[in-house]
Parts: C-alpha cells; sequence; structure tokens
C-alpha cells in the first residue's frame, strides 16, 4: 500500500472546478480500482470542521485537521483527493510535512476569477461584492498561487477530460511504483 500512497492536492479559487475535477479523476481511478476517497468542503466543514470560519487562523487550521484526515486514510492504503481552496502559500507547506514520505501531487486549477465569479454557482461572489461576506478569496482575502504546481488546470480553456488526461498523466508513474 506504501508504494502507491498518494495526496493529490486541488488548489484554486471558489468555483474554478476544484472538485468537478477531482470527481472526475476519482472516475478513472475507480476504473483503475483504485481505491480513493475526496475531501472536500462539502464534506469537511460541514462535519469535523463546522466550527472554523473563513479568517487566515481558521483557514490553516482547517488545512491543519484536512492534512492529518488525508494522512490517516493514506495510511489506511487509500489514494486521497482533497479540493480546498487553501489561498495561503505556509499551510500548503505544510501539508507536505503532514504526509510526510507521501507522493504529495499539487494541482493548481487556474480558472481566472473573471470566469468563476461569472460562473458564480453559489451566489457567494455576487455576496461578496455587496461586502455581505467577509474574507472572501478573491474578492476581500488574499489567494497565493502555486509557483511550481505539478499541474496546472484551467477550466475555461480546457475541457473536464482534458484537464483529467493532464492529471492522469502527472500521476501515472507514482501509482505503478
Ligand atoms: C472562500 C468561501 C468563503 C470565503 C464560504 N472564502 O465554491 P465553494 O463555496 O463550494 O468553495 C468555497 C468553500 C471554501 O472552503 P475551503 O475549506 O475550501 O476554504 S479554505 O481552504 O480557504 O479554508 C465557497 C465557500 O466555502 N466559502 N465562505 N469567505 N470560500
Amino acid at each position: 500500500k506504501k508504494h502507491n500512497s498518494l495526496l493529490l492536492w486541488f488548489t484554486g479559487l471558489s468555483g474554478s472546478g476544484k472538485s468537478t475535477i477531482a470527481n472526475a479523476v476519482e472516475q478513472e481511478l475507480y476504473k483503475q480500482k483504485i481505491h480513493t476517497y475526496t475531501l472536500d468542503g462539502d464534506n469537511v466543514r460541514k462535519g469535523l470542521n463546522n466550527d472554523l470560519t473563513f479568517s487566515p487562523d481558521d483557514r490553516k487550521e482547517n488545512i491543519r485537521r484536512i492534512a492529518e484526515t488525508a494522512a490517516l486514510f493514506i495510511d489506511a492504503g487509500v489514494v486521497v483527493l482533497a479540493a480546498f481552496v487553501s489561498p495561503y502559500k505556509k499551510d500548503r507547506e505544510l501539508i507536505k510535512k503532514t504526509v510526510k514520505d507521501v507522493n504529495f501531487v499539487e494541482i493548481f486549477v487556474d480558472t481566472p476569477i473573471e470566469e468563476c465569479e461569472r460562473r458564480d454557482v453559489k451566489g457567494l461572489y455576487a455576496k461578496a461584492r455587496k461586502g455581505l461576506i467577509k474574507d472572501f478569496t478573491g474578492i476581500n482575502a488574499p489567494y497565493e498561487a502555486p509557483d511550481n504546481p505539478d499541474v496546472r488546470i484551467d477550466t475555461s480553456k480546457e475541457a473536464i477530460e482534458e484537464s483529467v488526461a493532464l492529471i492522469m498523466k502527472a500521476i501515472k508513474i507514482k501509482l505503478e511504483l
């Protein structure tokens, strides 16, 4: 199990397509009979981390707990996909330290904010623009882009299948080790 322990970490703005791509990659891995689990805002912020806000300190704690949770799943032999805004470089650095010898793959879902805001699936950008949400990433809170992601994706330019193919190519060797 150690040999293909893998953490796929998706970082990017709200509405950039992180969860959508993570889910599509998960389907691909399932076809190859690889056991996976996806952690995202929907299953983590509503439960384990429902005491946390979006302040810088709480985001840090959010990511810390997620990294520890990912480490447990990885211990159990599961390939983990994690899709979180994770806007702070320092917090993302900590993930790698937490999962130590695991293959950590950083996937930057680099969809431009204009496109994320145009989609505004949950109406959060509109609210943030009106000043109804404080600390909203990209509007009134920072997003620190990765300098050297393992994979960079732009869902405003590529179809989901293309993004999935890029990721599969990047992890193929790591999975077969
Ligand atoms: C950013 C927020 C905020 C604020 C609520 N800033 O599109 P979504 O809805 O589903 O993804 C966003 C999600 C971000 O939670 P994360 O746990 O991924 O954030 S972090 O890693 O920074 O801790 C968005 C929603 O929660 N949301 N308020 N202020 N996103």
